[in-house]
């Protein structure tokens, strides 16, 4: 596969692109899930396209995150919140609106950027254990460390655990979110596997890994964000909820501690992909225009693995200003503003960012009132009409039933 932040100015199309072994192992030791092959971290996050500020679903769960960590923890002037990964300033900037001394970390240029624009201060580096020890002998120690969507992207989890325990205060927290592998399984999310996720954790595996490194999973929870995300709190005091038990039962209950839970999942996912590109070619043939929405990461994995391409897909809409005008990693589909979708009014739109698909259909509701229609590939290709805005289905549209 592509890198799937590989996207393409037009003026080079014409260059072939590194493509990458995307295979994926699972240890019987301590249950991590990793891909086999590490592309070097600096190839994919210096001149990094996606800027977490363009989602609105994640800036608030990103800001209902800040608010309760701020109670939870009675942070104040006298505190520090660190952020690794911290992008564009998406979450710390709620900590700095309360008055609360932050510090970003992370290599992308752009975001690193865009987050000191807004008065986040942001070491534009890769987190380590150096870096860690090289802070807190400047005295920089976080009352809270928090580390959202990175944990999975870290070629040595362990140098990066250790750091974080280095640079946490003796009774400071650190909050980690990541994928829950569980979902990505039972959800067929095969698209949300790609080089930058090197690492797939289900709670077992996780906290072996967080007490290698003398912290301990206090507590979590499970939100529906990024097609499902846990939220670890770890700490120094070996303390462990209730919620933490009972979801370490449940990875063995459910078969995440052993092999034969991912035997099948290969099948299934080549099954799931006949279904999408069968839907997409009868559609063609029956004359539809179709376009897609959101040049997303796992976009690129599922048109890709699939063998859609602009034969297929006419464009593929996206807001975020830094990737329109370029191509999909891989077959190349242009990339353009969403104002494109009323202009030229696609019959379908393929909804690669299906885990933000209420923020689209609700801020693409014109399209559905007109007769457009979404298909939402994951966890099986379903198509969304009128229906998906809670109204009466648009008599102008017809669809046979079958693909409802
Ligand atoms: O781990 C990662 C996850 C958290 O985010 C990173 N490796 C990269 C990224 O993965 P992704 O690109 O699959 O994430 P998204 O958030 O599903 O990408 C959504 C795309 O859709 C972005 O390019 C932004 C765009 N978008 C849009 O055009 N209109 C998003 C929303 C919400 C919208 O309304």
């Amino acid at each position: 596969m592509p890198l799937t932040d590989a996207y393409v100015q037009p003026e080079r199309a014409h260059e072939p692109e590194a493509r990458y072994p995307l295979d994926v192992a699972f240890c019987a030791k301590c249950s991590l899930v990793q891909i086999l092959h590490s592309v070097p971290p600096e190839q994919i996050f210096l001149e990094y396209s996606y800027y977490s500020s363009v989602s609105r679903t994640l800036l608030e769960h990103s800001r209902f995150h800040a608010q309760e960590v701020i109670a939870r923890r009675g942070l104040g002037p006298d505190s520090l919140v660190v952020e690794v990964a911290s992008n564009d300033g998406y979450l710390l900037q709620n900590f700095a609106k309360a008055g609360i001394p932050v510090l970003g970390i992370d290599p992308a240029v752009g975001p690193a950027r865009a987050a000191e624009a807004i008065g986040i201060p942001t070491l534009q580096e890769f987190f380590t254990s150096e870096l860690a020890t090289r802070l807190r002998s400047e005295g920089k120690q976080a009352d809270v460390l928090l580390a959202n969507n990175v944990l999975a992207h870290v070629p040595d989890p362990n140098d990066f655990v250790a750091g974080m325990s280095i640079i946490l205060r003796e009774d400071g927290i650190a909050e980690v979110e990541a994928p829950y592998m569980k979902d990505l399984i039972d959800d067929l999310q095969f698209d949300t596997i790609y080089h930058e996720h090197l690492s797939y954790f289900s709670v077992t595996a996780a906290k072996l890994l967080f007490e290698r490194h003398g912290l301990s999973l206090n507590d979590l929870r499970h939100f529906p964000i990024h097609g499902g995300t846990f939220r670890f709190t770890l700490g120094r005091n070996v303390d462990v909820s209730d919620a933490v038990r009972a979801l370490l039962i449940e990875d063995h209950a459910a078969g995440l501690t052993g092999f034969e839970y991912f035997r099948d999942f290969g099948r299934r996912v080549t099954r799931l992909q006949k279904q999408l590109r069968n839907l997409l070619l009868e559609l063609k043939a029956a004359g539809k225009r179709i376009a897609a929405y959101g040049a997303a990461a796992k976009g690129t994995i599922l048109l890709n693995s699939s063998g859609v391409g602009p034969d297929v897909i006419d464009f593929v809409a996206d807001r975020s200003p830094y990737k329109q005008g370029k191509l999909m990693p891989g077959l190349r589909i242009a990339i353009s503003p969403p104002e494109r979708i009323m202009e030229e009014m696609p019959d379908y739109v393929l909804l690669l960012a299906w885990n933000v698909k209420d923020e689209i259909i609700k801020q693409e509701s014109a399209y559905l009132e007109r007769g457009g229609r979404f298909i939402v590939p994951i966890p099986r290709p379903v198509v969304l009409g009128m229906e998906s805005l809670g109204r009466a289905p648009n008599r102008a549209a017809s669809v046979r039933p079958e693909m409802t």
